[in-house]
Formats: C-alpha cells, structure tokens, sequence
C-alpha cells in the first residue's frame, strides 16, 4: 500500500521502523499536570518502545533532568500550576543545550503567541493541541533524532579517531573551563619512526593505542589528549610535582614492560616524559616548561620522566 502511494512514503515508513528499532533506551520525559493526558502520551510513546519518565510540575522536571543525563526529549505543557513551559523550557536551557536535548513544547490554549513564545524560550518544536499522532511522531521522531546528530557531530569534533582520545581542540575547550592548578605531562613515544619502519604503520597504530589506553588506565580522574602523531598530554588535577612525577614513573614503567604482539614476534617500545605543575591555572606556560622538560629527557638517554 505503502509503496504504491509513493516511494517516499516508502522511505519514510522504513526510517520509522528502523527509528523504533533503535528508540528502546531513549528517555523522554512527560511534562504535564494532567495525570490522564501523561498517561495518554505514555502509552503511545511507549507503543513506538520509548523509555518514558513523569513530571506532574516544573520543579519536579527540573529535578528529573538534573539526576538523569540521559534523557533526550523532554515533552511539556505550558499550563501547569507553578512555574509555566514556556518559563521552564527557559530555565533548562541554562544547564541543557540543544545539542543534549530537545523540548517541544504542545498545549491546548488558544494563545496565537504561544508557539512563539516556546520556541523564543529555547524549545525546538511545538504541538497544537489536538493533534494527529502521525504528526506527533514525526515530531518526536525529527527531535530525537536532531539531538543524536549533534551529539555525533560533537563527538567528532572532539575525539581522534584512532585512540578515542581528547584532541587538542577538545583538550584546551576542557582546560579553559578549570579554576584550580594542576599538573601537565608531554609524552612522547620513543624512537616511533622505528616502529613503523620495522614493523609497519598498523603495528605503529597499534602501539599509540596501547599507549593512550594505559594513559587513560594510570589517569583516570585526568585528561588525556592526542596532540599530533604519537605526542600525547595529560593534564592530572593534582599541583603537585612530586605526585605526578611518582604516577607517571609508573605509567612509564608500565609501558617499557608491555610486549605487543606481531608477526614479526614480540614489541617492546619505551616513551620520554616532561612534567611541570602549578598552583594557578596556566596552561600555556606548564605546556611549554613540560615540553622543555621532555627535549631534555629525550637528550639525556629517553625513557625517563624528566620534572
Ligand atoms: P624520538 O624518540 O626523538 O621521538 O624519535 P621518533 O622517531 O619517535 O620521532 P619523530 O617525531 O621524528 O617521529 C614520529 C613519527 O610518527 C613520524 C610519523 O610518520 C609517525 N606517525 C605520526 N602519526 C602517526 C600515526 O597515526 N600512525 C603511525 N603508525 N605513525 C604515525
Ligand atoms: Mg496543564
Ligand atoms: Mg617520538
Ligand atoms: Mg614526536
């Protein structure tokens, strides 16, 4: 039937089933003093298998989406004793971006500015009340799916894509929001241009992925970052020299000990480590004492962390 009408609808019917394959586990949350129209909603939201959560009032919304990250859609009405949608939908958009979750707002009163003012307030769609659940769903459907995007786009611009690690980009945009001092580490795999000559860039790729997972394992509370090639940063929340020096002398440790399967046998590598802390945060200063520190370290034998 489907078809005949027109391969769009077609098209459109097999994104629907695939977007209902995929909506167990994605959260929406019912915003709506009416305990029969949340029911209402609720039951067709979980007909489509959407994991649905209540709020009877704002104050108990807000609640909701503070202890819970994970919801992605957030349904509400506008008359609501308390605080209203609109003034709600505004207050959540000062700790939630669109790109974490959409709002539609839906509501039955008449008010011509009513969508107007929804979407002023930070709301990305709204619902005329009646309405049909064909346009329902394409609504809800277009919103999550809105939010998913921008959550891979954001994932992409912010990760390498070889070692799932923090790029540089995404390293400093994380800095720059600390208030404290901390520590930096340069690290730097030794002799790499070996590696791949010998054995081969995959084995390369291999060897900087086993290096940024036992980063990430030694700093855990930390960030770790992909600068370039096989250059990597860690920035640890303790100031204190001495304390990054003994973790990193571990790591390093750690790292001369691992043998990496290959075909050509056993592979045993070594990394160089310069580290600088401080009590204030200044990172372009602690990068460029850390960075001196490892030139040092590779000058006087490599394998070593150098503070
Ligand atoms: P040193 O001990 O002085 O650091 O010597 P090195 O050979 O490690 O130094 P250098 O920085 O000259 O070499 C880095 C090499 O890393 C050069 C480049 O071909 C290689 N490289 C950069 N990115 C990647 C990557 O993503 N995968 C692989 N396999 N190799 C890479
Ligand atoms: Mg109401
Ligand atoms: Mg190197
Ligand atoms: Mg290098």
């Amino acid at each position: 039937y489907v078809s005949k009408e027109s391969p769009a609808a077609f098209d459109y019917v097999m994104r629907m089933l695939t977007r209902i394959r995929k909506n167990p586990g994605i959260k929406v949350l019912v915003v709506d003093d009416s305990a029969s129209y949340r029911q209402f909603l609720r039951e067709n939201l979980e007909r489509h298998r959407y994991q649905v959560l209540e709020a009877e009032d704002a104050k108990q919304a807000l609640e909701i989406l503070h202890r819970d990250k994970l919801i992605k859609l957030v349904l509400s009405d506008n008359d609501m004793p308390g605080m209203d949608g609109v003034r709600m939908t505004s207050t959540i958009r000062r700790f939630l971006d669109h790109d974490r979750l959409a709002i539609i707002g839906i509501s039955g009163n008449q008010d011509p500015t009513m969508t107007t003012r929804f979407i002023k307030a930070g709301a990305d769609d709204f619902l005329q009340k009646p309405f049909n659940f064909e346009e329902f769903f394409c609504r809800v459907t277009r919103n999550v799916e809105f939010v998913e995007n921008l959550e891979s786009l954001k994932e992409t611009a912010d990760r390498d894509p070889l070692t799932g690690l923090s790029n540089r980009r995404h390293f400093f945009e994380q800095v720059m929001q600390l208030k404290n001092g901390y520590g930096v580490a340069v690290l730097d795999i030794d002799h790499f241009k070996r590696v791949n000559d010998q054995y081969g860039h995959d084995v390369g790729d291999q060897v900087i992925c086993n290096t940024a997972r036992l980063m990430e394992q030694f700093f855990p509370d930390g960030i770790v970052a992909r600068f370039g090639g096989e250059e990597f940063v860690i920035l640890s929340p303790s100031p204190i020299e001495l304390d990054m020096v003994c973790r990193l002398e571990s790591l390093r440790l750690a790292l001369e000990s691992c043998i990496l399967t290959t075909v050509k046998g056993g592979l045993r590598y070594t990394v160089s480590i310069g580290v600088a802390a401080s009590d204030m945060p200044e990172i372009s200063r602690l990068l460029k004492l850390a960075d001196e520190r490892l030139y040092h370290a590779k000058q006087h034998g490599r394998n070593q962390v150098c503070g």
